[in-house]
C-alpha cells in the first residue's frame, strides 16, 4: 500500500473542500489525504488504467465492477450479479455474496472497504484469504473506477446490518455508516463516469450484454441479469445462466453450423492448484474457432494453456489413431494444423497470479498453465475417446481428410511452384497482347468465355488493351487443390501473362498490367469465375490485390432503346429510370400524339433532351400504354456473348464511359472465405449460397 508524501499531502488538501465527516467532527485529516494522493495518478493518466477515455474505457469501468461481484461467485459464495443501467448515466452492480468486510484495518486504521475503494492495488488479496482463485487483474480496479467516477456509492449487506459509503471523484464524502438492518449479505456498487474524463459517456447495451453473456458462459452456475433501464418508459431485460459452462458456449458458438459430432468432448478439473475447464467439437468448415481465457480474460492471443492444449490434442489422436489402425505404420503422424482444422474450442483456466505478456497483454504467460492443461487434456480426451468410437471415428477420419489434403497441395506446390516453373514460358496462344510495353498504361482483361472474348478482341483499343479468354472448364476445382489449379493450361497462361512469376520467384516489378480486369458475365458463374480468380490473387498474388491493380468490369445488364437512342442500365434501378427518362425526352410531336400525364416528363421533353431528335423509328412499343409515348426496347443481357464487339466497348472497355471496381483486399478476402463454399465439397452450404444470391448475383460484392 502506499506510503504517504507530506509534501503532496497538503497540497492536496488545500485543493480539496473542508467538509465535515458524518461524525459531524474532524475536516479532512490526514488519512484521506493519503487516499486522495493514492487516486491522483490515476485522474492524471486515465488512460494507463483502463486503456482510453473513450467507449473502451467507459465500458471497461463497468468490467471492473462486475468482476469483482464475478470473483465472488467463483469463490463460490455469489450467484446472482445484477447489472443495471440507470437515467443520470448511473451503473450499478449487486450481487449476493458475503458483501466487503466494513471492519476497521488495524493498519491503515480505516473501513477495508474504504480502502479497497480508494487505494491504488489494494483488491482481492486484501483481507488475507482473499479467493479461491484470484483474478490478478480482478479486484484491483474498483478505485480506478471510483476514481475515474463523478459519484459512487457502496453499499454492504452482511454481519446483520447495511453499511454504505459515497465519493465524489474517489474521495469519501463520510465515513463507512450503518444504516439499518439487514439479515441479508451482498455487494451493491453504483457510480457516475465522470464527464471531466470520458469523451463518450453512452453505454451501449449490445456490449455490455455480449460481455456478461461471456463470463456467465465461463461462470458455471452463475446468473447474470441485465436491465437497460435509462428509459423507464422502456425498459430492457436480459439474462444469463448456463449450467453448461464453456460447453454451453461451444455450443453457442456452434449454432447453425454442420456438427461432425453429437457427444461433445468436455472436461473440468483441478490439477496444481489451476482449474481447467474446457470443451471443443468439429464443424464442416476448414477454418477454427479457438477462444482461451486465464481467469475469465479473454486471451486472444492464446499463450501457454492452448499450446497445452493444443500438444495434448495432436498427441491423443496420433496415440488413437495408431492404436486402432487408423494411421499405418508408414504413415506420418498428423500435424497440429491437421487436427485443428474445423474445431471451435473454449479453453478456460483459473490460476492463481496470472502473467499476461505480449503487446496488449493478450497471451497467458505461465508455464505451468501448459503442463497442466496438458495433462488435463491428455487424459481426458483419451477417455473421451475410448468411451466414443463413433465421435472418435468421426473425428479421426475428418483430420486424416484433411491431412490428405494438405500433403497432396503440398506436392501440386512443389510441382508447379518449383523453382523456374514458370521461368521462359513464352507468351500463350490465347493471349491478344497489346502493343504497348509500359505497364502503367497495359491492362489487361480477363473474359469470360470464348465468344466474349472475341468480341473484347475486336472491340478493344489494341494499344493498351490486352485479352486473355478464360474457359468456364476452370470452375470445377477441388477444395484444398487450389494449388492444383497452377497445373491447369488456363491458369497458367493466366500467370505467365501477367509477368510477375509465382512463389519464390514472385516479383512485382515485372507486373506486365497495371490494370487487370477481371470481367465475367452478372450470373451465377459469372460470380464463381470471379470468386475463384480472386482467390487465386489473394493466394498467389497477394501483392498485386494489396498494389491496387485488380478490377472487377462491371458489364451493363440492360440495352435499353426508343427509335435510335440508346442507352445502358447496369441495376434493375437505373433500369427504370432510364426507361423513363428515355420516355419521358421524346419530342413533344410523339407525346401530344396522346394525353401527356405527368408534369415532369412535359417539362423534360420540352427542354429537347437526349431523345429530341429520334422521330422515326416509331415500330417498338408504338402503342404504348395510352399516353400516345412510345415504351422502349429493353434487352437483358444473359451474358458478355450478347453483346458485339462495339457495344461491348461501348459499355464496359472504353475509359470514358466503363465503370470499373477496384478489387480491395478484403473482397479478396471474403472470396477466399466464399471460395470454400463454392468449390467446396459440400453441396448444401454452395446451393443456400446460389439460391440467397441468384437474384441479386450482378450485385455480389465479392
Ligand atoms: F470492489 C468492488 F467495489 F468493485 C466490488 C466488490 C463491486 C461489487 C459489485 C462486488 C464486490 C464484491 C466483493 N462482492 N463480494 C466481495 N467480496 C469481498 O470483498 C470479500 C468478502 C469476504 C471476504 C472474507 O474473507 O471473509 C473476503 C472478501 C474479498
Amino acid at each position: 500500500m502506499a506510503e504517504k508524501d507530506p509534501k503532496k499531502a497538503s497540497k492536496a488538501q488545500e485543493k480539496q473542500p473542508q467538509k465535515e465527516d458524518n461524525k459531524g467532527s474532524a475536516t479532512y485529516s490526514a488519512k484521506d489525504i493519503f487516499v486522495l494522493e493514492g487516486l491522483e495518478p490515476v485522474r492524471k493518466r486515465p488512460g494507463m488504467y483502463i486503456g482510453s477515455t473513450g467507449s473502451s474505457g467507459l465500458h471497461h469501468l463497468i468490467w471492473e465492477i462486475v468482476d469483482n461481484a464475478i470473483d465472488e461467485a467463483m469463490a463460490g459464495y455469489a450467484k446472482n450479479v445484477l447489472v443495471e443501467l440507470l437515467p443520470g448515466n448511473v451503473v450499478s452492480v449487486t450481487d449476493d455474496g458475503r458483501g466487503m468486510p466494513v471492519d476497521i484495518h488495524p493498519q491503515t486504521k480505516k473501513s477495508a472497504l474504504e480502502t479497497i475503494m480508494t487505494t491504488l492495488h489494494a483488491g482481492g488479496k486484501f483481507g488475507g484469504a482473499g479467493y479461491k482463485v484470484s483474478g490478478g487483474l480482478h479486484g484491483v480496479g474498483a478505485s480506478v473506477v471510483n476514481a475515474l467516477s463523478e459519484w459512487t456509492k457502496v453499499e454492504v449487506e452482511r454481519d446483520g446490518g447495511v453499511f454504505e459509503q459515497e465519493y465524489k471523484r474517489g474521495v469519501p464524502e463520510y465515513k463507512v455508516k450503518k444504516t439499518g438492518a439487514s439479515k441479508r449479505h451482498g455487494t451493491k456498487v453504483s457510480f457516475i463516469p465522470d464527464p471531466q474524463i470520458f469523451s463518450e459517456l453512452e453505454f451501449n447495451s449490445h456490449t455490455i450484454m455480449e460481455r456478461l453473456r461471456q463470463q456467465a458462459y465461463l461462470t458455471k452456475g452463475i446468473r447474470i441479469n441485465f436491465y437497460d433501464r435509462r428509459k423507464p418508459e422502456a425498459p430492457f431485460f436480459y439474462g444469463f445462466y448456463f449450467e453448461g459452462g464453456v460447453l454451453s458456449f461451444v455450443k453457442f458458438l456452434t449454432q447453425g453450423k454442420n456438427r461432425l459430432n453429437e457427444d461433445i468432448f468436455y472436461v473440468e478439473k483441478e490439477m496444481e492448484h489451476m482449474d481447467i475447464e474446457c470443451a471443443f467439437l468439429y464443424v464442416d468448415d476448414t477454418r477454427m474457432n479457438e477462444m482461451s481465457f486465464a481467469n475469465n480474460i479473454y486471451t486472444p492471443e492464446g499463450g501457454m494453456h492452448l499450446t497445452g492444449f493444443r500438444s495434448a490434442l495432436t498427441r491423443s489422436l496420433n496415440n488413437y489413431a495408431r492404436a486402432e489402425g487408423y494411421l499405418k505404420e508408414k504413415d506420418d503422424n498428423l500435424t497440429s494444423d491437421d487436427v485443428r482444422e474445423g474445431l471451435v474450442v473454449v479453453l478456460s483456466v483459473k490460476l492463481r497470479d496470472p502473467q499476461f505478456e505480449g503487446q496488449t497483454k493478450a497471451k497467458l504467460g505461465n508455464p505451468e498453465a501448459r503442463t497442466a492443461t496438458e495433462a488435463v487434456i491428455n487424459e481426458a480426451f483419451k477417455d473421451f475417446l475410448e468411451k466414443h468410437p463413433q465421435e472418435a471415428k468421426a473425428i479421426i477420419s475428418k483430420v486424416i481428410l484433411t491431412a490428405k489434403a494438405r500433403l497432396a497441395a503440398k506436392a501440386a506446390r512443389e510441382t508447379v511452384l518449383r523453382k523456374g516453373a514458370f521461368e521462359g514460358l513464352t507468351l500463350p496462344g490465347k493471349l491478344a497482347d497489346c502493343t504497348s510495353k509500359i505497364a502503367a498504361e497495359s491492362e489487361l482483361f480477363i473474359v469470360e468465355g470464348d465468344s466474349a472474348g472475341g468480341s473484347a478482341k475486336q472491340g478493344r483499343n489494341r494499344h493498351t488493351q490486352a485479352i486473355l479468354p478464360l474457359r468456364g472448364k476452370i470452375l470445377n476445382v477441388e477444395r484444398a487443390r487450389l494449388d492444383k489449379m497452377l497445373a491447369n493450361a488456363e491458369i497458367r497462361s493466366l500467370v505467365v501473362a501477367i509477368g510477375t512469376a509465382i512463389g519464390e520467384e514472385f516479383n512485382i516489378e515485372k507486373l506486365r498490367y497495371h490494370k487487370i480486369v477481371i470481367m465475367t458475365d452478372a450470373d451465377v458463374d459469372g460470380a464463381h469465375i470471379r470468386t475463384l480468380l480472386l482467390t487465386l490473387f489473394y493466394r498467389h498474388f497477394r501483392d498485386v490485390v494489396e498494389g491496387g491493380y485488380i478490377y472487377v468490369a462491371q458489364p451493363p445488364l440492360y440495352r435499353i432503346q426508343i427509335g435510335k437512342t440508346v442507352r445502358y442500365a447496369y441495376s434493375d434501378e437505373e433500369k427504370e429510370r432510364v426507361s423513363a427518362e428515355l420516355v419521358a425526352a421524346q419530342p413533344a410531336k410523339a407525346a401530344r400524339a396522346g394525353k401527356a400525364t405527368k408534369a415532369k416528363a412535359d417539362e423534360e421533353a420540352e427542354e429537347g433532351t437526349e431523345g429530341a431528335e429520334s422521330e422515326e423509328g416509331t415500330e417498338e412499343g408504338a402503342a404504348g400504354k395510352g399516353d400516345g409515348k412510345r415504351q422502349p426496347n429493353i434487352q437483358r443481357y444473359k451474358g458478355l456473348g450478347e453483346m458485339n464487339p462495339d457495344q461491348l466497348w461501348e459499355t464496359t472497355m472504353n475509359p470514358e464511359n466503363r465503370v470499373l471496381k477496384r478489387v480491395m483486399v478484403e473482397d479478396a478476402e471474403k472470396a477466399d472465405k466464399l471460395f470454400d463454399v463454392l468449390m467446396g465439397d459440400s453441396v448444401e452450404p454452395r446451393k443456400n449460397f446460389i439460391q440467397a444470391h441468384a437474384a441479386t448475383v450482378q450485385n455480389l460484392d465479392v
